[in-house]
């Protein structure tokens, strides 16, 4: 039964536009429309909101702070009204009073604190605990400035930053009364007093932390959880006087800026720079923020300090939360009054990690000064950990110096972020079977026989709330009328459609619903690149973040050399194709940014060359964000997974996009063997190096990129085409893609496995012209996916890290 019904929210809309503007709805801006709508969802949220907390507190159920650097959030307008139940409700009264709720969506600007994989994973993570019923809780970093926008300008991205909150963010409450009181710099003062050490802080540099909340609707349950921000301000005075007095304005505020740069931007994940103070002083904040408000509720809730990990536990998204063991641990010594076994026991039980990544690049380690002096009671605790754990190692590995220096907290100068989150944790997982077998047998092998029960794998998983029902609403109506609902809150039932797989009326709709999806996409792509694209054609899609592993190279490669070959013979009898990219660079790494040139170069090059007779196209769409892959993805006919195999952790687009009828050509990498598990590899396109052949080539130094080139002649030609000018007058433009293969060694096997990519396009090509043999593999693949609900994933999470017993921690309706 639904809480509102279409007149009494009319009335609602009404009265709350009034009370916001003060002025008659028909003068009103569309911008006004959607805040007095979304200020309205919200008030409804509220209520369920306090009940919700209500209900955990009186409960005492165990909470879960899952931290993170990044949330991916997108647009919650939409999502909101259908995890409430309320969509066709408010459509309908908008639409009696002449507002078309669709417009009002496209105003709400994403929320986009992300890079990409991590932080989009953390928001299906809410929404998924959010709708299990399980007291799941975002804490993160209220960046004034998320992820930057894309413009791609004469070929080339162009960086602007994303001033998200300038429109005001209707979603968040500022929380003042809960703010505390984050210390950087400064010494420690040690003393004995009673028999025990007393250490005390001084001269430190006091940062407010502001939290800002956003509630975290599950759906149609009454659930709603709390996703809490946190923003860095000056705390008393706002200026130095003594500058201010003298006329120095610019040194007077200097303070003040000084500490709101702390959540002004998100890093990009260009890979890790040692010595950036600025990053580890975000990550402290985050921590020591979120950590002390955890407590001070705990105590106020009148629990025991020493039952801690028995109600709460707290999760870190890669190693950037990790200074949460270390702060943990000074809350529970330095003001809790506990020793220091029983502050690690405690620790260690309340702490799990997760790690998204193997390339030696991103992992993160601080320059022990920089450390020290930033963060100095931390730095003791930290040592301290180190010590003592290697005292340990030297026992049973005692006289292995190599060993004991690859495992220390502290080695080389350098505080090891990944060393201390696995020391301190009691659970570490991949995020997807082949990575957690990398994970043990190589980047972790040392700990990993240390301490094996520590390891686990979670293969990640995506809301199928936003990326099915919300993204696909004609895909989830076809479902809903061919098995039922029961695959809305039990996603494996999805599988109930494999019976359809060969039924020629089946396949008929969804090419029909994936015609009319491509239909809108070429209306966008019109509208933002002035590109006409024919529907009928294939839609091959690759997007994600720009990066050499993942090889939008040898996308482009393969465009390249069809093109060769279509102006070699323009009857060439092929399936006409709509190659589609879109994702972000790191702004400071420069063979991306050469790649996205290289892409829209293609672009202006083939779309524009009347002897392709329009049979492919290429489109570069910028700014990749959520609410664009939501668009994107629906209308995808292929999807692009083709990581060097090892250096995806996982990868979660595959999942969107094998959701919503897409086929996928991929390498054997991340969660692309599981989707091969569970479709076949008949019901995919597989190629390329297997990761053991990866590992071999790599631990032999790579292989022979020249001797690949001698003996085929399209490699030739696709590599001096991009240093003769072919597509650029500037010869020089590709010479660092060209270098990354003949004088770097190709370090990701682009020229390895081109062949073999070939060959599997040339298979996608002819499938898709058998109608029906395509149909059936995409009715195989749609009904495969509830495996990759993040429900199934949050439910292992709950039951195999966080010691929830599922479901009773189930929050009913009310
Ligand atoms: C590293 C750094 C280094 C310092 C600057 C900021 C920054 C930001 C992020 C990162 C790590 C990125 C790791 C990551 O996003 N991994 C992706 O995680 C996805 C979710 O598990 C997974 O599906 C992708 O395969 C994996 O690449």
């Amino acid at each position: 039964m639904c809480f509102l019904d279409k007149e009494s929210f009319k009335k609602d809309y009404e009265e709350k536009f009034s009370e916001l503007f003060g002025i008659e709805l028909s003068e009103g801006t569309e911008y006004n429309k959607y805040e007095a709508l979304g200020s309205l969802i919200r008030d409804y949220i509220a209520k369920m909101w306090i009940n919700t907390e209500k209900i955990y507190q009186k409960s005492g159920v165990k909470q879960i702070y899952y931290f993170s650097m990044e949330f991916l959030l997108g647009r919650l307008l939409v999502s909101n009204l259908i995890n409430l139940g309320i969509r066709e409700i408010c459509q309908e009264a908008l639409n009696d009073i002449g507002i078309d709720l669709k417009e009002l969506e496209e105003l709400e600007h994403d929320q986009g604190l992300g890079n990409g994989g991590l932080g989009r994973l953390a928001a299906c993570f809410l929404d998924s605990m959010a709708s299990l019923g399980i007291p799941g809780h975002g804490c993160g970093i209220r960046f004034k400035y998320g992820f930057f926008e894309q413009k791609i300008i004469g070929g080339n991205q162009v960086e602007y930053p994303d001033n998200w909150l300038k429109d005001n963010n209707v979603w968040e409450i500022r929380r003042a009364d809960k703010a505390v009181v984050v210390k950087f710099g400064g010494t420690v003062n040690m003393e004995k007093s009673e028999g025990r050490l007393i250490f005390t802080h001084v001269n430190y540099e006091p940062v407010l932390a502001v939290p800002y909340d956003t509630p975290i609707v599950g759906y149609k349950n009454g659930v709603v959880n709390n996703l809490r921000l946190w923003s860095a301000e000056p705390l008393g005075k706002e200026i130095d006087f003594s500058y201010f007095r003298k006329g120095d304005f610019l040194k007077a505020m200097e303070y003040k800026n000084s500490i709101e740069a702390i959540s002004q931007v998100l890093y990009p994940d260009d890979s890790f720079e040692e010595g950036r103070i600025l990053r580890l002083k975000q990550e402290y904040f985050l921590v020591s923020a979120g950590i002390q408000r955890i407590v001070k509720n705990y105590k106020k809730a009148g629990h025991n300090i020493r039952d801690f990990h028995e109600k709460i536990a707290i999760h870190i998204n890669d190693t950037h939360p990790a200074l949460a063991i270390p702060e943990l641990m000074r809350i529970l010594m330095d003001e809790e009054g506990l020793g220091w076994d029983e502050a690690f026991m405690i620790t260690e039980h309340t702490i799990s990690y997760t790690n998204h990544t193997i390339l030696s690049e991103a992992m993160e380690k601080w320059p022990v000064d920089t450390f020290k002096s930033l963060l100095p009671r931390i730095y003791m605790i930290v040592e301290e950990l180190n010590e003592r754990f290697c005292r340990g190692l030297w026992n049973e590995y005692t006289g292995q110096w190599d060993k004991i220096s690859r495992m220390a907290i502290i080695s080389d100068g350098y505080v090891r972020m990944d060393r201390l989150a696995i020391v301190g944790s009691h659970s570490v997982n991949g995020v997807a079977k082949i990575h957690t077998e990398i994970l043990k047998k190589k980047v972790m092998a040392d700990f990993y026989y240390y301490t094996p029960h520590k390891f686990n794998n979670k293969t990640n998983g995506i809301s199928h709330r936003r990326w099915l029902i919300q993204a696909n609403p004609d895909l989830t109506s076809l479902l809903k009328e061919t098995i039922g609902d029961s695959f809305i809150n039990h996603p494996t039932d999805i599988n109930y459609f494999q019976k359809y797989a060969d039924d020629p009326t089946i396949h008929q709709r969804l090419y029909d619903i994936k015609r009319s999806n491509k239909l809108k996409l070429c209306d966008y792509i019109m509208k933002t690149c002035n590109i006409k694209v024919d529907p009928d054609s294939l839609f091959d899609v690759q997007i994600k973040r720009i990066h050499a592993y993942k090889r939008q190279t040898l996308n482009a490669f393969h465009i390249m050399d069809l093109y060769n070959r279509l102006i070699e013979n323009p009857d060439l009898d092929i399936q006409p194709r709509t190659f589609i990219f879109a994702g972000k660079a790191a702004p400071s790494y420069y063979l991306a940014k050469k790649i996205i040139t290289l892409i829209n170069r293609l672009a202006e090059k083939i779309n524009n060359d009347a002897r392709v007779k329009d049979k492919i196209k290429v489109v570069f769409l910028d700014n990749y964000r959520v609410s664009l892959a939501e668009k994107i993805i629906p209308a995808a006919d292929l999807s692009e997974q083709i990581s060097t195999a090892t250096k995806e952790a996982s990868g979660t687009g595959n999942m969107k996009f094998m959701m919503n009828g897409a086929l996928t050509i991929a390498t054997l990498d991340g969660a692309n063997i599981e989707i091969k598990d569970l479709v076949g590899e008949n019901n995919m396109f597989i190629f390329g190096l297997k990761s053991e052949e990866v590992l071999k080539y790599s631990q032999y130094g790579g292989y022979s990129p020249v001797e690949i080139m001698k003996e085929d002649d399209r490699i030739r030609r696709i590599s001096q085409d991009l240093i003769n000018g072919m597509y650029s007058s500037d010869f020089s433009d590709f010479l660092a893609i060209y270098d990354s293969l003949y004088k770097y060694n190709d370090e990701y096997f682009v020229l390895k496995d081109f062949s073999s990519y070939v060959d599997a396009q040339a298979e996608v090509d002819k499938v898709y012209r058998d109608f029906n043999k395509w149909y059936k593999m995409v009715v195989i693949n749609i009904a495969n996916s509830g495996t990759f609900s993040s429900d199934r994933t949050i439910k292992e999470y709950a039951t195999g890290i966080w010691g929830l017993r599922y479901p009773d921690n189930i929050l009913n309706e009310g």
